[in-house]
């Protein structure tokens, strides 16, 4: 049976992967950090009592910030392959928090990296680091591939070119099997909602059903190339288990605006979106109704914004013949339904009597 450790198994994807390697068998461990409140929401499902016998899904104690943990928590588990996920992954508060967000995403990727050196577990441990299209930033070429020069725009995305480059030189100073996945933005119903497009599929459904009157955005003219989730954790699989260490892009190829999605999403529920004005002053409007829908709040500007970043997923397809089987329609579809049950939900509560403490996204 093989051992895989998972850093950021709490988030997004790692509850994906997590599910993915356990569905193949695999024992899988996760490093969760302690939180005053409990945040594992989203492998909640895949507990599994320290008695059940043949048990194959444990949790650790660490953080990327903490040395001695990780060697602590690597030697203990002794894994086949460490999928490198943790990260202060918010590209806006990257801003707020720059040195935090070097620590955690630049240097705990290295710390990882001296973790199997010094356990000298190089000959048996393969290594997977959550490299990002951010890298590319303000890029020279459209679309990016591997090829293309990195220009980051953030601490952020300055923090990931670090742990990209000390992968890549942990591959070829110690042998390790160490690889980059650099994806391009991936979403689901369990994408953090402070994302954007979380942000807008949530707002939508409670647009929707009364709960709230306004969505307020940043930048609508950003383009992502958005893929879904689950199509990504498999390729973070495929990347580990080829025959050769490598760097891939992972990316659908297409590209939308901000804009696009708001629009897509509210047609999920029935709503065309009318636009007015320019710049700041943008309105997104009912257009049955004329009611106010969408607004511009500046405060979601970035000091410097990564205008347009489309992926050329060429070499993956080639290479490791994965394939995303989501269509952009289809991921906006998925995310609007799944966030309307949890307005639903929301309402029955309220419904109930039960006050409901409205949780704070921004
Ligand atoms: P999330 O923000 O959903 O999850 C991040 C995870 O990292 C959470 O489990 C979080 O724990 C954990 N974490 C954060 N800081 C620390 C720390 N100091 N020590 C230990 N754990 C920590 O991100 P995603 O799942 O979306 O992304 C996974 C990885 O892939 C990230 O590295 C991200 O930068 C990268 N990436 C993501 C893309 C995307 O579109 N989703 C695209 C390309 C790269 P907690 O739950 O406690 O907050
Ligand atoms: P991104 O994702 O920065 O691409 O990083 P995000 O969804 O935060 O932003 C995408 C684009 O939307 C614009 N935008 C807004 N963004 C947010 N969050 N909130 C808003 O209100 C808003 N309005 C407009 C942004 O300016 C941006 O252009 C994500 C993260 O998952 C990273 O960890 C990952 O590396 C990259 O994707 C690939």
């Amino acid at each position: 049976m093989k051992r895989a450790l998972i850093t950021g198994i709490t988030g997004q994807d790692g509850a994906y992967l997590a599910e993915f390697l356990l569905e193949k068998g695999y024992e899988v461990h996760g490093l969760k950090r302690r939180s005053s409140l409990i945040n594992t929401q989203r492998i909640n499902h895949l507990y599994e009592e320290p008695q059940t016998p043949g048990r194959r899904f444990y949790l650790h104690y660490g953080d990327m910030t903490d040395s001695t943990n990780l060697i602590r928590v690597i030697q203990e588990v002794q894994p086949d392959e460490i999928y490198n996920l943790a990260a202060q992954s918010h590209v806006k508060v990257s801003f707020e928090s720059p040195e935090y967000t070097a620590n955690a995403d630049a240097l705990g990727t290295l710390r990882i990296l001296e973790a199997i050196r010094i356990l000298k577990l190089a000959d048996k441990t393969r290594f997977y680091q959550a490299s990002t299209s951010e890298l590319f930033g303000k890029a020279a070429e459209v679309p990016q591939r591997e090829t293309t020069p990195f220009y980051p725009r953030s601490p952020y995305a300055a923090a990931k070119v670090y742990a990209y480059w000390i992968t890549v030189n942990y591959r070829e100073a110690y042998g390790i099997f160490a690889s980059n996945g650099i994806l391009f933005n991936h979403e689901s119903p369990i994408r953090g909602e402070t994302f954007v497009t979380r942000k807008i599929t949530r707002a939508v459904a409670r647009i929707k059903l009364g709960l709230q009157e306004k969505l307020y955005l940043g930048n609508l003219d950003a383009i992502r190339d958005w893929g879904y989730a689950k199509d990504y954790v498999r390729a973070m699989w495929m990347i580990l288990n080829h025959s050769e260490p490598d760097d891939f892009v992972i990316a659908t190829g297409e590209g939308h605006s901000v804009r696009e999605f708001v629009e897509k999403a509210f047609k999920v529920v029935d709503i065309e979106i009318e636009w007015l004005g320019r710049g700041v002053d943008e309105k997104g409007i009912d257009a049955k109704t004329g009611r106010v829908l969408v607004e511009i709040d500046p405060r979601y500007f970035r000091p410097t914004e990564v205008d347009i970043l489309i992926g050329d997923s060429t070499k993956a397809r080639k290479i490791l013949g994965w394939e995303p089987t989501v269509t952009f329609e289809q991921l906006v579809k998925i995310m609007v339904e799944s966030d309307l049950l949890e307005a639903e939900k929301e309402l029955i509560l309220r419904s109930k009597g039960f006050a409901f403490q409205h949780s704070y996204v921004d």
